[in-house]
């Protein structure tokens, strides 16, 4: 299960923690695949891009160098100015102070890193060191999970940046844009009849030849507004025939509802 920093495995009977991953960015939205052993995990959060990471004093150290009032404590008036903007998010018990398990917290935060990454899946305590197999730092997607399909994982970016990432190397294979949907992608893509589908916020519906050239990607409008406005994650199900593109939508807002979407017809040439 991915989480804040860590991504862990749990012993199913008793929710005990038998192992776990560090180097995970600090807020995960998308759902992680697991393909035999191996794990593919994706996050991106505010700031954490890499390079932006910064080094910030031990609590110790803090304390020693901005406790104005000698109380033991560190108020947000007294912790340096570069940091209070992201401090706030980070005084879990909201009494206007930062302990030490906060402080600690918020080390991790600021030195965590965005990535999408391949582990191995098992082991014992932390397996960082051991079970990583490779990481991928660029062009990452905000809210859509990834594709596995084949050995290649695809990335859908808002902005319409696709990206096909060699599953066992996590190197690039080929990027580029979807014509006609170069804008916000929520929903996350799915993959079937050698294709991958991806749906924009206002319901373009991409169909790109699956496989490491990707074809030439483009987009047409298909959906509806109101469909990809769920931000509904991924697609259950996906079906074509020669006329008809069939989308079903788990909403995930909307209390595990379930809805099937018929498009209207596939214009010629859409498909790759
Ligand atoms: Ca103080
Ligand atoms: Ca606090």
């Amino acid at each position: 299960m991915p989480g804040t920093n860590r991504f862990i495995g749990y012993e199913v009977e008793t929710g005990k923690e038998i192992w776990s991953i560090r180097g995970l960015t600090w807020q995960m939205k998308p759902t992680p695949i697991v393909d035999g052993e191996v794990a593919y995990i994706l996050g991106w959060a505010g700031g954490a891009d890499q390079g932006s990471q910064e080094n910030i004093p031990a609590f110790v150290d803090i304390l020693k160098d901005h406790d104005v009032n000698k109380d033991g404590k560190l108020a947000l008036s007294e912790a340096p100015l570069r940091y209070r903007k992201d401090l706030a998010e980070s005084d879990f018990n909201q009494d206007g102070f930062y302990d030490r398990r906060e402080w600690d917290k918020f080390i991790e935060k600021r030195s965590s890193v965005n990535s999408v990454m391949a582990v191995r899946l098992g082991g014992s305590g932390d397996m960082t060191a051991k079970n990583v197999l490779w990481r991928y730092y660029k062009s990452l997607p905000n809210a859509t999970s990834p594709v596995l399909y084949g050995n290649v994982l695809y990335l859908m970016k808002e902005g319409g940046i696709l990206t096909a990432l060699d599953a066992a190397t996590g190197s690039v294979l080929k990027q580029g844009r979807i014509t006609g949907a170069l804008e916000f992608f929520y929903s996350s893509p799915v993959a079937a009849d050698g294709k991958i589908y991806a749906a924009s916020e206002s319901g373009h519906v991409a169909v790109i030849k699956a496989g490491p050239h990707l074809g030439d990607p483009r987009g047409e409008r298909h959906g509806r507004r109101s469909l990809c406005d769920a931000r509904a994650g991924r697609p259950a199900l996906v079906y074509t025939n020669e006329k008809r593109l069939v989308l079903f939508w788990q909403l995930i807002a909307d209390g595990a509802r379930t809805a099937a979407h018929p498009s209207r017809p596939l214009a010629k040439g859409v498909i790759h």
